[in-house]
Protein backbone atom coordinates (compact mmCIF):
# COMPACT_ATOMS: atom_id res chain seq x y z
CA UNK A 1 0.00 0.00 0.00
CA UNK A 2 1.33 3.64 -0.74
CA UNK A 3 1.92 5.70 2.39
CA UNK A 4 1.91 3.26 4.49
CA UNK A 5 3.35 3.06 7.96
CA UNK A 6 6.87 2.16 8.69
CA UNK A 7 7.02 0.35 12.57
CA UNK A 8 8.04 2.64 15.03
CA UNK A 9 10.66 0.90 16.11
CA UNK A 10 12.75 1.00 12.73
CA UNK A 11 11.16 5.04 12.40
CA UNK A 12 14.50 6.19 14.33
CA UNK A 13 17.31 4.57 12.36
CA UNK A 14 15.97 5.81 9.15
CA UNK A 15 15.60 9.55 10.24
CA UNK A 16 18.37 11.35 10.01
CA UNK A 17 16.09 14.97 10.66
CA UNK A 18 17.02 15.61 14.15
CA UNK A 19 13.93 16.77 15.33
CA UNK A 20 11.58 14.06 14.21
CA UNK A 21 14.66 11.45 15.82
CA UNK A 22 13.95 13.50 19.46
CA UNK A 23 9.94 13.33 18.52
CA UNK A 24 10.34 9.65 17.94
CA UNK A 25 12.47 8.97 21.22
CA UNK A 26 9.76 10.86 23.24
CA UNK A 27 6.83 9.27 22.21
CA UNK A 28 8.56 5.68 22.33
CA UNK A 29 9.66 6.61 25.92
CA UNK A 30 6.37 7.59 27.09
CA UNK A 31 4.32 5.56 24.90
CA UNK A 32 2.68 8.29 23.77
CA UNK A 33 1.43 9.75 20.09
CA UNK A 34 -0.87 12.31 21.77
CA UNK A 35 -0.25 16.04 21.38
CA UNK A 36 -2.48 18.17 23.17
CA UNK A 37 -3.70 21.65 21.90
CA UNK A 38 -4.32 23.49 24.92
CA UNK A 39 -6.22 26.44 23.41
CA UNK A 40 -7.00 28.83 27.05
CA UNK A 41 -6.85 32.54 26.81
CA UNK A 42 -4.43 33.04 29.88
CA UNK A 43 -1.20 31.71 30.91
CA UNK A 44 -2.15 30.44 34.38
CA UNK A 45 -4.34 27.99 32.53
CA UNK A 46 -2.15 26.83 30.11
CA UNK A 47 0.68 26.49 32.23
CA UNK A 48 -1.80 24.62 34.77
CA UNK A 49 -3.13 22.30 32.01
CA UNK A 50 0.87 21.87 30.51
CA UNK A 51 2.15 20.95 34.02
CA UNK A 52 -1.22 17.79 34.31
CA UNK A 53 -0.86 16.91 30.53
CA UNK A 54 3.12 16.40 31.04
CA UNK A 55 3.24 12.78 31.30
CA UNK A 56 0.75 11.98 29.01
CA UNK A 57 1.66 13.47 25.58
CA UNK A 58 4.37 13.54 23.53
CA UNK A 59 3.58 17.41 22.15
CA UNK A 60 1.90 20.37 23.78
CA UNK A 61 0.53 22.84 20.43
CA UNK A 62 -0.23 26.28 21.49
CA UNK A 63 -1.55 29.58 19.71
CA UNK A 64 0.41 31.70 21.45
CA UNK A 65 -1.21 34.94 19.95
CA UNK A 66 -4.57 33.82 21.82
CA UNK A 67 -3.40 34.01 24.63
CA UNK A 68 -4.22 37.30 26.10
CA UNK A 69 -1.27 37.73 28.53
CA UNK A 70 1.35 36.10 26.90
CA UNK A 71 4.88 37.33 28.16
CA UNK A 72 8.17 35.90 28.25
CA UNK A 73 7.63 34.78 31.65
CA UNK A 74 5.39 32.28 29.98
CA UNK A 75 7.38 31.32 27.48
CA UNK A 76 10.05 30.47 30.26
CA UNK A 77 7.98 28.80 32.56
CA UNK A 78 6.39 26.65 29.58
CA UNK A 79 10.10 25.62 28.22
CA UNK A 80 10.72 24.72 31.80
CA UNK A 81 8.05 22.47 31.61
CA UNK A 82 8.93 20.89 28.00
CA UNK A 83 12.71 20.41 29.54
CA UNK A 84 11.86 18.67 32.52
CA UNK A 85 8.53 16.63 31.45
CA UNK A 86 10.12 15.85 27.91
CA UNK A 87 7.70 17.31 25.50
CA UNK A 88 8.11 19.19 22.26
CA UNK A 89 6.45 22.86 22.32
CA UNK A 90 4.51 23.11 19.23
CA UNK A 91 3.13 26.88 18.09
CA UNK A 92 0.68 26.59 15.26
CA UNK A 93 0.79 29.78 13.94
CA UNK A 94 0.75 28.85 10.10
CA UNK A 95 3.26 31.08 8.57
CA UNK A 96 1.66 32.06 5.26
CA UNK A 97 4.18 35.19 3.61
CA UNK A 98 7.33 36.09 1.85
CA UNK A 99 10.07 34.89 3.75
CA UNK A 100 11.58 37.88 4.90
CA UNK A 101 8.09 38.62 6.62
CA UNK A 102 7.84 34.67 7.67
CA UNK A 103 11.56 35.54 9.72
CA UNK A 104 10.38 39.27 11.34
CA UNK A 105 7.23 37.35 12.57
CA UNK A 106 9.46 34.20 13.75
CA UNK A 107 11.53 37.33 15.85
CA UNK A 108 8.87 39.15 16.40
CA UNK A 109 7.03 40.25 19.70
CA UNK A 110 6.56 37.25 20.45
CA UNK A 111 9.74 35.57 19.82
CA UNK A 112 8.63 32.28 18.44
CA UNK A 113 11.62 30.80 17.31
CA UNK A 114 13.22 31.59 20.91
CA UNK A 115 11.05 28.96 22.23
CA UNK A 116 9.26 26.92 20.21
CA UNK A 117 10.68 23.68 18.88
CA UNK A 118 8.49 23.12 16.09
CA UNK A 119 5.79 26.18 13.90
CA UNK A 120 3.39 25.47 11.41
CA UNK A 121 3.44 26.76 7.89
CA UNK A 122 1.19 27.04 4.94
CA UNK A 123 2.64 25.68 1.75
CA UNK A 124 0.84 28.47 -0.22
CA UNK A 125 3.69 30.62 -0.44
CA UNK A 126 5.95 28.50 -1.88
CA UNK A 127 9.54 26.60 -1.41
CA UNK A 128 11.55 29.88 -1.40
CA UNK A 129 10.13 31.71 0.94
CA UNK A 130 9.56 28.42 2.98
CA UNK A 131 12.83 26.10 3.14
CA UNK A 132 15.70 28.85 3.14
CA UNK A 133 14.66 30.87 5.63
CA UNK A 134 13.32 28.32 8.56
CA UNK A 135 16.59 26.51 7.67
CA UNK A 136 18.76 29.55 8.79
CA UNK A 137 16.90 29.83 12.41
CA UNK A 138 17.02 26.19 12.73
CA UNK A 139 20.53 25.91 12.18
CA UNK A 140 21.14 28.83 14.45
CA UNK A 141 22.23 27.79 17.55
CA UNK A 142 20.30 31.10 19.37
CA UNK A 143 17.11 29.68 18.31
CA UNK A 144 14.91 26.56 20.23
CA UNK A 145 13.08 26.47 16.77
CA UNK A 146 14.40 22.94 15.31
CA UNK A 147 11.34 21.94 12.53
CA UNK A 148 8.62 22.56 10.47
CA UNK A 149 5.44 20.99 9.87
CA UNK A 150 3.84 22.00 6.61
CA UNK A 151 0.36 22.20 6.25
CA UNK A 152 -0.91 19.27 4.07
CA UNK A 153 -4.53 19.16 4.63
CA UNK A 154 -6.70 21.02 7.14
CA UNK A 155 -9.45 19.60 9.35
CA UNK A 156 -11.84 22.04 8.29
CA UNK A 157 -15.34 21.78 6.58
CA UNK A 158 -14.67 22.96 2.61
CA UNK A 159 -10.97 23.38 2.94
CA UNK A 160 -9.11 24.54 -0.13
CA UNK A 161 -6.25 22.50 0.41
CA UNK A 162 -8.97 19.65 -1.16
CA UNK A 163 -8.44 21.72 -4.34
CA UNK A 164 -6.52 19.37 -7.14
CA UNK A 165 -2.91 19.07 -6.67
CA UNK A 166 -2.68 21.68 -3.77
CA UNK A 167 -1.40 18.51 -1.31
CA UNK A 168 0.38 16.64 -3.32
CA UNK A 169 2.14 20.25 -4.48
CA UNK A 170 2.71 20.39 -0.36
CA UNK A 171 4.26 17.23 -0.18
CA UNK A 172 6.73 18.20 -3.00
CA UNK A 173 7.98 20.73 -0.66
CA UNK A 174 8.39 18.75 2.46
CA UNK A 175 10.09 15.35 0.72
CA UNK A 176 12.98 17.67 -0.82
CA UNK A 177 13.68 20.01 2.34
CA UNK A 178 13.55 16.80 5.07
CA UNK A 179 16.36 18.62 6.81
CA UNK A 180 14.12 21.58 7.65
CA UNK A 181 10.23 20.20 7.34
CA UNK A 182 9.85 17.48 9.89
CA UNK A 183 6.28 16.59 8.70
CA UNK A 184 2.85 17.81 7.69
CA UNK A 185 -0.72 18.71 9.25
CA UNK A 186 -2.77 16.96 7.36
CA UNK A 187 -5.90 14.53 7.84
CA UNK A 188 -4.27 10.85 5.83
CA UNK A 189 -1.07 9.63 5.62
CA UNK A 190 0.48 12.15 2.53
CA UNK A 191 4.07 11.00 1.90
CA UNK A 192 5.95 7.55 1.86
CA UNK A 193 8.74 9.29 3.12
CA UNK A 194 8.71 7.47 6.69
CA UNK A 195 10.98 10.22 8.05
CA UNK A 196 8.51 12.54 7.46
CA UNK A 197 6.03 12.55 10.53
CA UNK A 198 2.15 13.13 10.07
CA UNK A 199 0.40 14.50 12.25
CA UNK A 200 -3.07 14.84 12.54
CA UNK A 201 -5.43 17.67 14.38
CA UNK A 202 -9.59 17.14 14.26
CA UNK A 203 -9.56 14.40 16.58
CA UNK A 204 -12.57 14.12 19.00
CA UNK A 205 -14.16 11.01 20.68
CA UNK A 206 -17.67 12.45 21.99
CA UNK A 207 -18.30 15.37 18.96
CA UNK A 208 -18.22 15.32 15.43
CA UNK A 209 -18.41 19.14 14.59
CA UNK A 210 -18.31 22.20 16.63
CA UNK A 211 -20.78 24.67 14.02
CA UNK A 212 -17.47 27.19 13.44
CA UNK A 213 -16.06 24.99 10.75
CA UNK A 214 -14.33 22.40 12.92
CA UNK A 215 -14.40 18.22 11.78
CA UNK A 216 -13.85 15.57 13.97
CA UNK A 217 -13.25 11.47 13.77
CA UNK A 218 -12.21 9.16 16.14
CA UNK A 219 -8.93 7.47 16.80
CA UNK A 220 -9.17 4.52 15.64
CA UNK A 221 -10.44 6.45 11.73
CA UNK A 222 -7.24 8.65 12.35
CA UNK A 223 -4.83 6.13 13.18
CA UNK A 224 -5.59 3.01 11.93
CA UNK A 225 -7.78 3.75 8.49
CA UNK A 226 -6.05 7.07 7.88
CA UNK A 227 -2.43 6.23 8.71
CA UNK A 228 -1.55 9.01 10.92
CA UNK A 229 1.49 9.04 13.44
CA UNK A 230 0.37 11.57 16.24
CA UNK A 231 -3.56 12.83 16.94
CA UNK A 232 -3.65 16.66 18.15
CA UNK A 233 -6.35 16.91 20.54
CA UNK A 234 -7.94 20.04 21.57
CA UNK A 235 -11.53 20.31 23.42
CA UNK A 236 -11.91 16.59 23.82
CA UNK A 237 -9.49 17.57 26.76
CA UNK A 238 -9.76 20.84 27.41
CA UNK A 239 -13.26 21.24 27.73
CA UNK A 240 -13.47 18.03 30.25
CA UNK A 241 -14.57 18.30 33.46
CA UNK A 242 -12.38 15.86 33.92
CA UNK A 243 -9.05 16.58 31.90
CA UNK A 244 -6.53 13.71 33.77
CA UNK A 245 -8.93 11.10 32.61
CA UNK A 246 -9.55 12.17 28.82
CA UNK A 247 -5.56 12.16 28.40
CA UNK A 248 -5.36 8.68 29.44
CA UNK A 249 -8.07 8.22 27.11
CA UNK A 250 -7.18 9.47 24.17
CA UNK A 251 -3.42 8.33 25.18
CA UNK A 252 -4.23 4.94 25.52
CA UNK A 253 -6.39 4.52 22.17
CA UNK A 254 -4.11 6.16 19.86
CA UNK A 255 -0.82 4.14 21.22
CA UNK A 256 -2.41 0.86 20.95
CA UNK A 257 -3.61 1.50 17.58
CA UNK A 258 0.07 2.96 16.25
CA UNK A 259 1.92 -0.08 18.18
CA UNK A 260 0.08 -2.18 16.46
CA UNK A 261 2.59 -1.72 13.20
CA UNK A 262 5.43 -3.54 15.45
CA UNK A 263 3.23 -6.06 16.36
CA UNK A 264 2.33 -7.36 12.99
F1 LIG B 1 -4.03 22.94 10.87
C1 LIG B 1 -5.02 22.70 11.69
C2 LIG B 1 -6.20 22.05 11.22
O1 LIG B 1 -6.31 21.68 10.05
N1 LIG B 1 -7.18 21.82 12.12
C3 LIG B 1 -7.06 22.17 13.44
O2 LIG B 1 -7.99 21.91 14.21
C4 LIG B 1 -4.92 23.05 13.02
N2 LIG B 1 -5.91 22.78 13.89
C5 LIG B 1 -5.71 23.15 15.30
O3 LIG B 1 -5.80 21.99 16.11
C6 LIG B 1 -6.71 24.15 15.82
O4 LIG B 1 -6.22 25.45 15.64
C7 LIG B 1 -6.79 23.76 17.30
O5 LIG B 1 -5.76 24.40 18.03
C8 LIG B 1 -6.52 22.28 17.31
C9 LIG B 1 -7.76 21.40 17.35
O6 LIG B 1 -8.48 21.60 18.54
P1 LIG B 1 -9.95 20.97 18.75
O7 LIG B 1 -10.41 21.61 20.01
O8 LIG B 1 -9.76 19.47 18.88
O9 LIG B 1 -10.76 21.35 17.55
Amino acid sequence: VENQRTPLSERESLTENALNKKILSVMRKKKSNLCLAIDYTTSEEVLQLAEIAGPFVMAIKVHADAITDFSEEFTRKLTTLANDMDFIIFEDRKFGDTGNTNLLQLKGAQKIASWADVVTVHAVQGTDSIAGVFRQLINDPNYRLSGVLLIAQLSTKGSLTALDGYTESTVSIAEENRDVISGFIAQTRVSGFSDLLNWTPGVNLDAKTDSAGQQWRGVDEAIDVQQNDIIIVGRGVTSSSEPVQQLKRYRRIAWEALAKDDES
